[in-house]
């Protein structure tokens, strides 16, 4: 049995062994607009009075977010090896699932997350070039079949996206210091997964204005989930 068997979550809170609740990601290269669009989505849901939970990945509990520091931090003399940086990224992931992620869909909650497995293929996969099976192997592990129930990914150029990051000033993190190769081939592998699983994905284009983006994400959201 897997670790993380969602009835042994339910039973263990005491709950309902059904899963009720529902699972959105948001996914995209860096700057694409997810953090600016997750708050509209988040609004959507709770005017249809549904509870809400927001969180991101990798992070959403306080250890997570220890590894999401470690994962993000650009400074030291040690380089981090790709496979040390997928398997962190799948411990803050089981983290997130036992803690927030699983509790919150079995208690009936609609679970609303910036980033989640899309982004291990298209950054640790075809970002960093490890073989998506081994990638397919650990999201077994770990999720054992619990997947989102809608996605979408926020796609526009590259380099139009880093422009909008420019403009805020921040400090480049340790992914943000990749060059537009990487990046290129980060937003090919979503697209390209988009293509193969259009059922679950629903590509939105972000490079559009905020107010347009928004309604096209409303219209996905009204087709797609019914609450
Ligand atoms: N990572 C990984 O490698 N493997 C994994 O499995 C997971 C993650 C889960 C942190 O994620 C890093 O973790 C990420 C991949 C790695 N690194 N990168 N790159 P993150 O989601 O925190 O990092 P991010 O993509 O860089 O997030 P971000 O910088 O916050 O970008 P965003 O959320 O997509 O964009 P935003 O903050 O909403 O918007 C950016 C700016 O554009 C901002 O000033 C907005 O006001 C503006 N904006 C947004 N939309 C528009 C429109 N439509 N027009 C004009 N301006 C706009």
């Amino acid at each position: 049995m897997c670790n993380n068997d969602p009835d042994r979550i339910a039973r263990g809170a005491g709950e309902s062994l059904k899963r009720q609740g529902r699972f959105i990601t948001l996914e995209g290269s860096e700057g694409v607009g997810k953090s600016t669009n997750l708050a509209r989505v988040v609004a959507w849901l709770e005017a249809r009075g549904l509870e809400v939970v927001q969180t991101r990945e990798p992070g959403g509990t306080p250890r997570a977010e220890a590894i999401r520091r470690l994962l993000l931090d650009p400074g030291g003399e040690e380089p981090l090896d790709t496979d040390a940086e997928l398997l962190l990224v799948f411990a803050a992931r089981a983290q997130h699932l036992a803690r927030v992620i699983r509790p919150a869909l079995a208690r009936g909650a609609w679970v609303v997350c910036d980033r989640f497995t899309d982004a291990t293929f298209a950054y640790q996969g075809a970002g960093r070039g490890i073989d998506p099976a081994r990638i397919a192997e650990l999201e077994r592990f770990v999720q054992c079949g619990l997947a989102p129930d809608l996605t979408l990914l926020l796609d526009m150029p590259v380099e139009a996206a880093r422009e909008r990051l420019a403009e805020r000033g921040a400090a480049p993190d340790r992914f943000e210091r990749e060059g537009g190769e990487f990046f290129t081939a980060v937003r090919r592998a979503y697209l390209a997964r988009a293509a193969a699983d259009p059922e679950r994905i629903a590509v939105v284009d972000a490079s559009r204005p905020l107010a347009a983006v928004g309604t096209q994400i409303e219209t996905i959201l009204s087709r797609r989930v019914s609450p």
